[in-house]
């Protein structure tokens, strides 16, 4: 499917701007350094290292998120495409171009049959984050940029192509999820997308929950907020070092989400509330403080991560996690693992702050994610990382339209041994 919407109209009369800008910055200023590595910052992740360029959202250690110039806060009443619109042009659309772009979409909501298949044939007891990973590669024979690669395109068309890569992959993403959900965890028929349905009201409908405005009103915010954050965590760098060798959207996507389902990474949604579940199990009701003052120790003492808390790069309380919050407090406060998680969220920082270790003690989306899908009526936890890279793909299709559009290079940073940078630093020379 050819796609000849504003959304393309729009990128190819910025993309231009956007080049000029870089030339000129290469050309006026290239040996300007932008930021240094110590040898503490070469051994511990790269942290507060600048390394990356990406223009769909930045993360500052105590704001958090911003989409292009815009706070979070100032987003989250917006639909899940018009975030998208947002990520890759960096302005909202009007309501014509919103219209455009939901119809695109809409033409895409299949999933050729092949892919049912493979998905039917994987056993029902592995991750659903393998199920969503081969899933999306096994869609990989329609990538439109591999195609057209084959045949010859020119450099000018690898952001088009990413750009149609993009808008199956958004459009797909959640169809597939919500297949995984029906016919592998619950054992039940496929849904239906109805087309006249909102990405996120959709997404809803085909995973069998039972709608209503606040149910809708949820998956839009859960979608907004899990959308992008910045090019340098696991997930976004993974999928852009991949894409970059000029694998398509289908082989990075995938790569990113392996990524996400790493225990420090998305996966500590569906660790949080294991822990709730273990508690109420236990306890049969809200346990009393000293109870989980005491099972948080536990945790820590026996040298664990304490799931949902900490963060590489905030330094304050998540903004992601307050409008969750915010939204369980305001219509879900008698959900009983909602309440945990609030108790939870209030004892666990001063007692990470007393271990002495976390730089970073408050919560992180991962803390309350997990108890609101619990509510909704997602109650396998192991799913709770599925519903965070189905959002992601948003932002992941945004960030390689982008690095497409700018003709970023392949990614090839130096390796260096340890012996290298013990001569380097020249510390141990008497
Ligand atoms: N529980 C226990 N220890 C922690 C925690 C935590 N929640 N957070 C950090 N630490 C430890 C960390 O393991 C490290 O220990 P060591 O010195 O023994 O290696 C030490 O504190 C310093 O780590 P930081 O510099 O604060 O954190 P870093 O940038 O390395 O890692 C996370 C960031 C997010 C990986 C880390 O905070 C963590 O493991 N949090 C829990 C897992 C989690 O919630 N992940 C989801 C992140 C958000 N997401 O959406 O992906
Ligand atoms: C994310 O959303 O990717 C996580 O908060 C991890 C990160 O930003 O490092």
């Amino acid at each position: 499917m050819k796609s000849n919407l504003e959304l393309k109209k729009n990128l190819a009369q910025k993309i231009p701007v956007w080049r000029d800008e870089i030339s000129s910055l290469l050309k006026k200023c290239p040996d300007k350094i932008v930021s240094q590595v110590t040898v503490w910052q070469l051994f511990r992740g790269l942290r507060g290292v600048n390394s990356i360029v990406c223009d769909t959202s930045t993360v500052y250690p105590i704001k958090g998120l911003f989409i292009r110039d815009y706070y979070l806060q100032d987003l989250e009443d917006y639909l899940p495409e018009e975030i998208f619109y947002l990520l890759c042009t960096g302005e909202l659309p009007n309501s014509r171009v919103l219209k455009l772009l939901q119809s695109d979409i809409s033409k895409r909501l299949f999933v050729p049959e092949y892919v049912w298949e493979i998905i039917a044939s994987l056993p029902n007891d592995i991750h659903p984050m393998v199920m969503l990973s081969i899933a999306v590669m096994s869609l990989q024979k329609e990538s439109v940029f591999s195609k057209r690669y084959i045949e010859g395109m020119s450099k000018e068309e690898y952001w088009e192509t990413t750009l149609e890569d993009a808008l199956n992959l958004i459009a797909k993403v959640p169809i597939l999820t919500a297949g995984i959900f029906r016919k592998k965890i619950l054992r039940e028929n496929l849904i239906s997308p109805m087309s006249e349905l909102d990405l996120a009201a959709n997404f809803n409908h085909m995973l069998g929950i039972q709608r209503d405005d606040v149910i809708d009103e949820f998956m839009r915010k859960f979608m907004v907020v899990h959308s992008d954050h910045e090019g340098g965590n696991v997930t976004a760098n993974a999928t852009r070092i991949v894409n970059s060798a000029l694998s398509d959207l289908y082989y990075s996507y995938s790569a990113g989400i392996n990524g996400l389902a790493g225990f420090l990474h998305g996966m500590a949604n569906q660790d949080m509330v294991r822990y709730v579940l273990r508690l109420l199990n236990e306890y049969n009701q809200v346990p009393d403080e000293d109870t989980l003052i005491k099972f948080v120790w536990s945790i820590l003492e026996r040298g664990k991560i304490f799931p949902g808390f900490g963060h590489a790069v905030l330094r304050a309380q998540d903004p992601r996690f307050s409008i969750l919050y915010n939204f369980g407090k305001k219509h879900w406060p008698d959900e009983i693992v909602f309440q945990v998680v609030d108790k939870l969220c209030d004892i666990v920082p001063p007692i990470l702050s007393e271990h002495g270790k976390a730089k970073n003690p408050y919560p992180n989306i991962d803390a309350i994610s997990g108890s609101l899908l619990y509510h909704i009526g997602i109650k396998e936890l192991k799913f709770y990382p599925v519903m965070f890279a189905s959002a992601l793909s948003l932002g992941l299709s945004a960030q390689l339209i982008l690095n497409q559009a700018l003709k970023s290079p392949i990614f090839r940073p130096r390796s260096v041994t340890v012996s290298w940078v013990k001569n380097y630093v020249d510390c141990f020379k008497k």
